[in-house]
């Protein structure tokens, strides 16, 4: 069978940064607002106030201390709460395909790849800009590149889903080179007036090559070992936005139009069930879990992720062991382990194995084992 390499990712990160005390500012005044404006009504008992956010409570519930967003300005305006991005002629690049291309660029210098080498774009993430044209063909006319692309979307599982179908169009003989890209503005569908989920995520955008080993020219690549992806169904972590909205305008700017979740159910079924996924994953491959020498997880939770690393090694794993890139990036959505294995694997030698593992909303988790190549 063939072998399949990474051999090369990039990352665009925004250039502005929000601190847990800024958000939680913007949030307090908001709620300070809310409560003076409905004074009567709360006294009365007819609208619940509203309680405070806590810097203190996000980072010690989640392990985030700040997050990189596309628009600052909008986000801690308490009139407007959301980020302001004005739309764009059809002229212009969409603002996915846009910081795709960055993080494209990023992955193909690293990977001493050009245009012409690539045969496919994969534009994989949570939530895309529009219905059509899809984004990947945008990105592959903007690169210059021939072949195909197409857009898929499994929440916050897209980077691992989108690296295994391109490692099995590799593999089969369908394309020699495919480039991967998560462009996520999770803070577009960020609700920013609700205390349980208004810290949540950030934005970036990763890009990743896969190739044919035999063609692979880049210093330290990945070569992949196995990948694996399971799904279980599940109303945990839900976003009821969508082309019918409109057909049914009393509730169509309801709070369930943006990301909702029951966090404490999600970390309670999701530990588990990565677990095993990554355990049985190494076992089958022939690898000792506990011989794994780093895991790039999911970047949702540091707790999730401390409870998961021990599970699957057997111990406490160190910082080095599973890195966590929460406290600057928050959660990011499909593209969060690709930006822990873009900045956390050039030290690692050659033979090293190490797993790369998203979950998330669906349930969807994805399991991609790789070993370090000459
Ligand atoms: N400030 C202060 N206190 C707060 C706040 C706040 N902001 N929010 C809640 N509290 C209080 C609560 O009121 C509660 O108080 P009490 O005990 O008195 O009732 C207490 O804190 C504890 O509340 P929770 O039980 O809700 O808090 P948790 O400890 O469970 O932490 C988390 C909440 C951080 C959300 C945690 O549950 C978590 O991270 N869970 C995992 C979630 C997860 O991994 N989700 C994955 C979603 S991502 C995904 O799939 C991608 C979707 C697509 C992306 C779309 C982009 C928008």
């Amino acid at each position: 069978m063939a072998k399949v390499v990474i051999s090369g990712t990039g990352v665009f990160t925004p250039p502005n940064s929000i601190s847990n005390e800024e958000l939680v500012a913007s949030f307090n005044a908001y709620v300070e607002k809310f409560n003076t404006d409905n004074k009567e009504a709360i006294e009365s008992g007819e609208v619940e106030a509203l309680n405070p956010s806590s810097a203190e409570f996000i980072y010690k519930a989640s392990g985030i201390e700040n997050r990189y967003v596309m628009n600052k300005e909008g986000i801690l305006d308490v009139d407007v709460m959301c980020p302001r991005l004005p739309e764009r002629s059809n002229d212009e690049p969409s603002i996915l395909a846009e910081m795709s291309v960055i993080a494209a660029k990023e992955a193909m210098a690293r990977a001493n790849k050009k245009p012409e080498d690539i045969d496919a774009v994969l534009v994989a993430c949570s939530n895309l800009q529009r219905a059509y044209p899809a984004i990947s063909i945008e990105v592959q006319n903007l690169l210059g590149i021939d072949g195909f692309g197409f857009d898929m979307n499994v929440a916050c599982s897209s980077a691992t889903f989108g690296l295994k179908t391109a490692h099995d169009m590799v593999i089969s003989g369908g394309a020699d080179c495919v480039m991967v890209v998560d462009p996520e503005i999770c803070t577009g569908h960020l609700n920013f007036r609700d205390r349980d989920s208004h810290f949540i995520f950030g934005d970036v955008c990763t890009a990743i090559i896969v190739e044919r080993d035999e063609t692979c020219t880049a210093e330290g690549a990945w070569e992949v070992l196995g990948t694996r992806l399971i799904t279980q169904f599940s109303n945990n972590i839900r976003n009821n936005f969508g082309f019918l909205n409109r057909t049914a305008p009393e509730t169509a700017q309801d709070a369930d139009k943006l990301f909702v979740q029951e966090g404490r159910k999600v970390f309670k079924e999701v530990v588990p069930m990565v677990s095993k996924l990554i355990i049985e994953h190494a076992t089958d491959e022939g690898l000792e879990p506990t011989a794994l020498k780093r895991l790039w997880l999911h970047q949702a939770n540091k707790g999730m992720n401390d409870f998961i690393g021990k599970k699957v090694l057997g111990r406490e794993p160190s910082v080095e062991e599973s890195p966590n890139i929460l406290k600057d990036y928050a959660n990011t959505s499909s593209a969060g382990s690709i930006v822990a294995f873009n900045k956390y694997s050039d030290d690692l030698k050659e033979g090293d194995t190490g797993v790369i593992c998203s979950f998330g909303a669906g349930y969807s988790a994805g399991s991609v084992i790789v070993r370090k190549r000459a």
